[in-house]
Parts: structure tokens; sequence; C-alpha cells
């Protein structure tokens, strides 16, 4: 069956250094053989989508990339220049590779015209983006400029965890916690619940958000959202479409990235339904095989994982 991974990661030598700071995250022999894997493009990584029956990766560049840079110009000129890399290896292997840009949120406005570049120029699919950016979050007013463009291209912005700005004080003292075994998941889900409160999805109804990691345990909580919305104090915000999980079913695009278990997939095709579920593999820091192992053997019906292997990518992104 034809698989399409969307959760793809790589780096370059010259951007490797924004990743420095998640080092401590891992043991270090896991650590140097995700990042010598990350490197590399077209060589271990392509026979290693071969062995693992996964016919296309959709690249990122690896977290926090080019979002870690102080200096704005820095990160224009890098987003840039990342991007044109990406679009370079795609075109040696148009069967194998598409690809999400890196955008310079450091300049909202720039980061909107280089994913107009990178879609229409580049033929990009869309944009990864990790976390905040120096502390920003992707509801920020200075940043809806990125949801007019993408949702202007009919693109989808896929957002992936990274470290926070500071640690959250019930995990202090607990480094063990930092990371994407917790921290970054929980950081993710109150960012997407930031993106729907904060009205980005009522400027922009049909804009799409991708998250990996089963959708960072939000599919669980649809219901429990919605009664506490009816109960809690609005503090003045309204929802036009009148409950979060709304959003959650309209907006949102899930991958399987990191999670291979059926518990929770089928959790997520419950509450979202098949369409909004597609797979990816969290390449180098989970093995492809385990991961399309996985999409093979769980309990799916064969349309179901038609869709989830390759069907709603090539709808999503025009592949
Ligand atoms: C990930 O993308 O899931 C990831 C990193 C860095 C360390 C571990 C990890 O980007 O799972
Ligand atoms: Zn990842």
């Amino acid at each position: 069956m034809r698989t399409i991974g969307l959760e793809e990661h790589f780096v370059t030598e010259e951007l490797a250094g924004y990743g420095a700071s998640s080092a401590s995250i891992a043991q270090p022999g896991r650590w140097a053989e995700a990042s010598r894997r990350l490197l590399d493009l077209t060589g271990e990584r392509l026979s290693a989508m071969d062995a693992a029956g996964l016919d296309v990766q959709v690249l990122s560049l690896n977290a926090p990339g080019i979002q870690a840079e102080t200096d704005p110009a820095i990160a224009v000129s890098r987003a840039a220049g990342v991007n044109d890399l990406l679009a370079g290896t795609i075109a040696e292997h148009p069967d194998r590779f598409a690809g999400f840009a890196a955008l310079p949120l450091q300049d909202p406005q720039a980061a909107a015209k280089e994913l107009e570049r990178a879609v229409t120029q580049l033929g990009l699919k869309g944009a990864l983006v990790n976390a905040h950016t120096q502390g920003r979050y992707l509801d920020d007013p200075a940043l809806r400029v990125v949801w007019e463009y993408a949702a202007g291209l009919d693109v989808p912005l896929y957002l992936h965890p990274a470290n926070g700005v500071d640690t959250a004080h019930v995990l202090s003292g607990h480094p063990e916690l930092i990371g994407p075994m917790w921290s970054w998941g929980t950081d993710t889900s109150s960012h997407v619940l930031r993106l729907i409160f904060g009205g980005v999805f009522d400027e922009f109804p049909d804009a799409k958000l991708l998250l990996g990691h089963m959708g960072e345990g939000l599919p669980y909580v649809l219901w429990r959202l919605d009664s506490r919305w009816g109960f809690h104090n609005h503090h003045g915000i309204e929802l036009a479409r009148g409950n979060p999980s709304e959003y959650l079913r309209h907006n949102l695009y899930i991958t399987t990235s990191g999670v291979c278990d059926a518990p929770p997939l089928l959790c997520a095709l419950l509450a979202l339904g098949a369409d909004h579920i597609l797979f990816g593999t969290d390449y180098p820091f989970e093995e492809m095989s385990t991961a399309t192992d996985f999409l093979r053997t769980t309990p799916l019906s064969e349309a179901d994982r038609a869709k989830i292997a390759h069907g709603n990518a090539e709808r999503l992104l025009g592949l």
C-alpha cells in the first residue's frame, strides 16, 4: 500500500547547532545516532524507506530549527537557504520526497512571503512550525499574516513541539519530564488551545492545522473541553462555533508520528474521523519500520488504513 510519512526530520550542518539545546533530553548514544541520521538525506534514509515500505517522506527541518535564531535577518536568509536545499533534494527524488517549509517567524511578514515562495515556486506543501518563536505563539496578532497566507494558499501548518520558553512550575526539579516524553505534548496541546480560543480559526475558518503524536492528547478530551467550556467563566472570549470540539473536528488533522499504539489511534478515529488522520514516523527519533509495521497490522478497516497511509495526504497536500 502506498505509504506517505508526514513527520520526517532532517537537519543540515549549518543548522544543527540550533538543536544542541535538545541534546540533554536524550541518552548520549541515542542523541548521537539521531543526529547522524538527521544529516543524511538520500543515503541510508532511502534504504530505510525501502526496507520499511515507506514510499514518500514529507521532510521537515528538525526542531527547533530556524525559530531558535535571535536575529530576524539571519532567520530570513537561513530559512530561504534551507527551503532551497529541500526543494533541490526533492527535485532529485520527486517520487520519494516532498517537504514542509521552514519559516522565519521572527519576521512575520517575511515568513508569510517565504511560505508563498516555498509553495508557489519551490513546490513545498505547507510549513512546519516548531512551537513558539522567541516566546511568541501562533495565535499572536503579529503572526495572523502567516495564517492568512496559509489559508489563501490552502496549505497546512504543521505544529511540532520544541522546548518551552521556561519550565512549568509543576515540572521544576524534574528535568526527566522535559522533552518529547511529556512536556512537549502538554506544551503543544496548550498551544493548539491558544489558537482556538485566540480566534485564529474564527478569522480563518478553513485553515488547516497538522499535529503529530496522534494529536498530542487532544482527541481524548473533546467532550470534556465542551462540557467545561459550558461551565467556565469565558473571560470575554467567545467562540463563533460555540464549542472547542467544533474546531478540533474541522481544522485539525493529526498524524500517527511517534505513537505506534492501537488504543490512541482508535480513540482518534472515533473522535476526529478517518479523514483527519495521516501517517508519520517521527524519523529518526523512531524507526520507520516500527511505524510502518504498526500501520500494516493495527486493527483498522482497509478503507481507513488506505486513507491514513496515503489517501488523506494525497488530498491534503496535493501529492
Ligand atoms: C521529535 O521530533 O519527536 C524529537 C526531537 C528531538 C528529540 C526527540 C524527539 O525533535 O522525539
Ligand atoms: Zn518530530
